[in-house]
């Protein structure tokens, strides 16, 4: 678990530089950085952008599909005034686990490709001078880690990447690099919490410092008024005639932490935050106590260039073209996204179902990628892959918290609920995360088409169930997808028939398409087709009042493995990769912008 995750701020007290750029960096096939001196210098090294996926910047297949350690390099400069503070190097996203060098010396090890991590270097590091951080990087995949997979070794002595997963394994130095200097007597961590009376809101906060000192908190509004003020550690911000965070009219307020020492100011924090509230209810989600239903996409992080590696202009893209469909709403398949993607959705106003990368926790998972014929949740990695998975969750949620826009937290996609062997695991899961978010938000995970009302042996654990189906695609397929749409309302009905107490979200469904290719009738394959596919989903949630939620696969074209199953990867975005809308685009812009937020229960 990582102590220090409050997203770099610069102010009075507080200092932060990107170390974003052209870094050194060295693929090591053979394992000997370590007794050759790396962590000292690469040899012969190329450069490389940061932050970025190094994968598609070669043009050789080896180097793209590499799969191993690998090792990154840069100087850097810390001034000297930043003698006697804390200094540290914050790590956004190291894909998937990572060794942190300075000066030569090892300063700590993290895994988890998709959370951040803070190396101390205070220590390490020269004042006033030149310094070398080393980072040896490492992508290969296993069961005991997140998200699953193997690592195989060819016959020519080459390792890849299997994963059980259909993404593309994009690594490296995914996300920013910050050098940070901080006061030794610092704010670590804050929590906030609000809940909605009469005509007031009360936000309980909690702030965590390295020091016993005296906190003081203010709330100021979007036009700078202050509007609330407390003293201590922890307590109650009560704000009268509160503008609520709203889906789709998002309003923030800044939060201003300051802690004192001996009577003199050592720390300040800000961040913005929204007051609202979240709920289920029955069928209903609610937001602020009003039903609310999801419209949106999965997504993934995923664009030409950089891979998986954040682009704040690729994310402002995103924002724009999911607001012009008329979504409020997305998931982070199949991991937790760049911090700034949460900032623009507290800007926004869009929920956010946030997603841990425990992904491929199933062997026969998409036949298409070489399914298992064997148990997961049997395997002798389970244990090892739980402490990895509960660790990550535990981060996700420390990171995340407190995001107006963070609706729920998805523990997995996709799991194999069917086997009885997954149910201790669940139990002890659902259990151990049951505290660990101060707002208590829902917790849930996809069920995959096998994993049903019958055969699912997981269904008592979620708080909302979330489906993925594929009638029109995996099965019942083209000129078969009207008995797709009975066969879907087949499996509907046994779910209302169960008297469900909770609300469905559809959190996958849709159609592989080619963009630009057109048949007059469809086939499969054809914009055509996936607008059907489509318009077959939209009637069947229309009919069924407890579906609260349709977030469509996906919402743009995105990498994978190559295979039979896959032209240049997964094309069931509603946008092409590069961002331009297929027909369906046009579909749901229509669809979701006349569907109000309170759909099904004006
Ligand atoms: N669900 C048969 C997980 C996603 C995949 C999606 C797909 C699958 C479907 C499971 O990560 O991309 O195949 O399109």
């Amino acid at each position: 678990m990582e102590k220090e995750m409050l997203y770099p701020v610069i102010n009075a007290c507080r200092t932060e530089q990107k170390l974003d750029g052209m870094w050194q960096f060295k693929f090591d096939a053979l394992g000997v950085g370590g007794h050759e001196h790396w962590p000292a210098g690469l040899p012969q090294a190329q450069e490389i952008p940061v932050p970025a996926s190094f994968n598609d910047f070669f043009t050789d297949k080896d180097s793209r599909e590499y799969t191993g350690d690998f090792w990154y390099a840069r100087h850097f400069f810390v001034p000297a005034a930043a003698q006697g503070r804390f200094v540290g190097l914050r790590f956004d996203a190291v894909t998937h686990r990572a060794a942190i060098y300075v000066n030569g010396q090892l300063i700590r090890r993290h895994e988890g490709g998709f959370l951040p991590f803070v190396a101390d270097v205070t220590a390490a590091v020269h004042y006033g001078a030149d310094n070398l951080v080393v980072v040896q990087g490492n992508n290969e995949l296993s069961r005991e880690a997140l998200p699953a997979g193997d690592t195989v070794t060819l016959k020519n002595g080459k390792k890849m990447a299997r994963p059980f997963f259909d993404f593309y394994n994009y690594s490296g130095i995914n996300r920013s690099v910050h050098l940070l200097t901080l006061p030794q007597q610092r704010i670590t961590d804050y929590t906030v919490n609000t809940t909605l009376t009469g005509d007031a809101a009360q936000v309980a906060y909690t702030v965590a410092t390295t020091v016993p000192g005296t906190v003081t908190v203010t709330l100021t509004d979007a036009a700078g008024t202050v509007v609330a003020q407390g003293e201590g550690a922890e307590g109650t911000l009560t704000v009268a005639q509160p503008h609520l965070w709203q889906v789709r009219a998002a309003y923030l307020y800044t939060l201003t932490i300051q802690l004192q020492a001996a009577g003199q100011l050592v720390d300040e924090y800000q961040d913005s935050i929204g007051l609202r509230t979240i709920a289920i209810r029955g069928h209903q989600i609610l937001v602020n106590g009003q039903p609310v239903y999801l419209k949106g996409f999965g997504r993934h992080e995923d664009s030409p260039f950089a891979g998986r590696g954040f682009d704040q202009n690729v994310e402002a893209k995103d924002v724009a073209l999911m607001a012009w469909t008329g979504a409020n709403s997305f998931r982070t398949a199949h991991y937790p996204y760049a911090e700034e993607v949460y900032q623009m959705a507290d800007r926004a106003g869009f929920l956010v179902i946030d997603e841990v990368p425990a992904v491929g926790f199933k062997m026969a998972a998409a036949s298409f990628l070489g399914g298992l014929d064997q148990s997961f949740f049997g395997g002798d990695w389970i244990k090892p892959l739980y402490t990895k998975h509960l660790d990550q969750i535990t981060d996700m949620i420390r990171r995340d918290k407190n995001h107006p826009a963070v609706l729920a937290w998805s523990l997995l996609n996709e799991p194999d609920t069917c086997d009885d062997r997954s149910v201790p695991y669940f139990k002890q899961l659902f259990a151990d995360t049951a505290a660990l978010d101060p707002q208590r938000r829902p917790r849930t995970f996809t069920l995959s088409e096998d994993d049903t009302i019958t055969t699912s042996k997981d269904l008592q654990f979620p708080d909302f169930y979330l489906l993925n189906r594929y009638p029109g695609w995996y099965h019942y397929a083209g000129y078969a997808l009207s008995d797709g749409e009975a066969a879907l309302r087949a499996e509907l009905d046994q779910w209302a028939s169960s008297g469900i107490d909770k609300p469905i979200v559809f959190s996958e469904f849709g159609a592989d398409t080619e963009a630009g290719l057109h048949k007059l009738p469809s086939v499969m394959w054809s914009e055509e087709y996936q607008v059907e596919v489509l318009q077959m989903f939209s009637r069947v949630f229309d009919s069924y009042p407890f579906i609260r939620g349709e977030q469509v696969w996906n919402f743009a074209d995105f990498q994978t493995v190559e295979g039979t199953m896959r032209v240049n990867g997964n094309k069931k975005g509603i946008f092409t990769r590069d961002r331009q809308p297929k027909a369906a685009a046009f579909y749901y812009r229509q669809r979701w912008l006349a569907l109000p937020l309170n759909f099904k229960n004006d």
